[in-house]
């Protein structure tokens, strides 16, 4: 049996803010053990495909575009439970609320736009994860 795996996402607001290397170190720290990497400009292809599941929803269209507003650190991260213990480690969605000692509690805030900006994305499933690692990897 293969270790788990997900997929990470550093988004444009961590690059932008100098924070990839921070994130990228925290996860490390837990244990999870680093992959493959790459730092990439996404397409509105790949976000369609990787947000295919919010099609719709009213932030859709801004969190596209709020994707492609800059580069990406695209991680995939190993380790026995790791999804699970990555989405533990970004904190909750809002980055008001979330638990200070998470990188979304301690890095983010809402800055009053139809998107959040909560600095990572991590698959929330084996099937997400697989997926998502497919479309960013290939
Ligand atoms: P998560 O990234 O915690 O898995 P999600 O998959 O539900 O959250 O949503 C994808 C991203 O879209 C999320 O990271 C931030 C944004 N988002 C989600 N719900 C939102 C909402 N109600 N208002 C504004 N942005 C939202
Ligand atoms: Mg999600």
């Amino acid at each position: 049996m293969s270790a788990e795996r997900t997929l990470i996402l550093v988004k444009p607001d961590g690059v932008a803010r100098g924070l990839s290397g921070t994130i990228l170190a925290r996860v490390e720290a837990k244990g999870y053990k680093l992959v493959d990497m790459k730092f990439v400009h996404a397409t509105r292809e790949i976000l369609e495909a990787h947000y295919a599941e919010h099609v719709g929803k009213p932030f859709y269209e801004p969190l596209v575009e709020f994707m492609l507003s800059g580069p990406v650190v695209a991680a995939v991260f190993e380790g026995e439970r790791v999804i699970e213990g990555f989405r533990s480690l970004a904190g909750t969605t809002e980055p008001t609320t979330a638990a200070p000692g998470t990188i979304r509690g301690d890095y983010g805030r809402d800055w009053g736009l139809k998107v959040q900006q909560n600095l990572v994305h991590g698959s929330d499933s084996v099937k997400s994860a697989e997926k998502e690692i497919s479309i960013w990897f290939g």
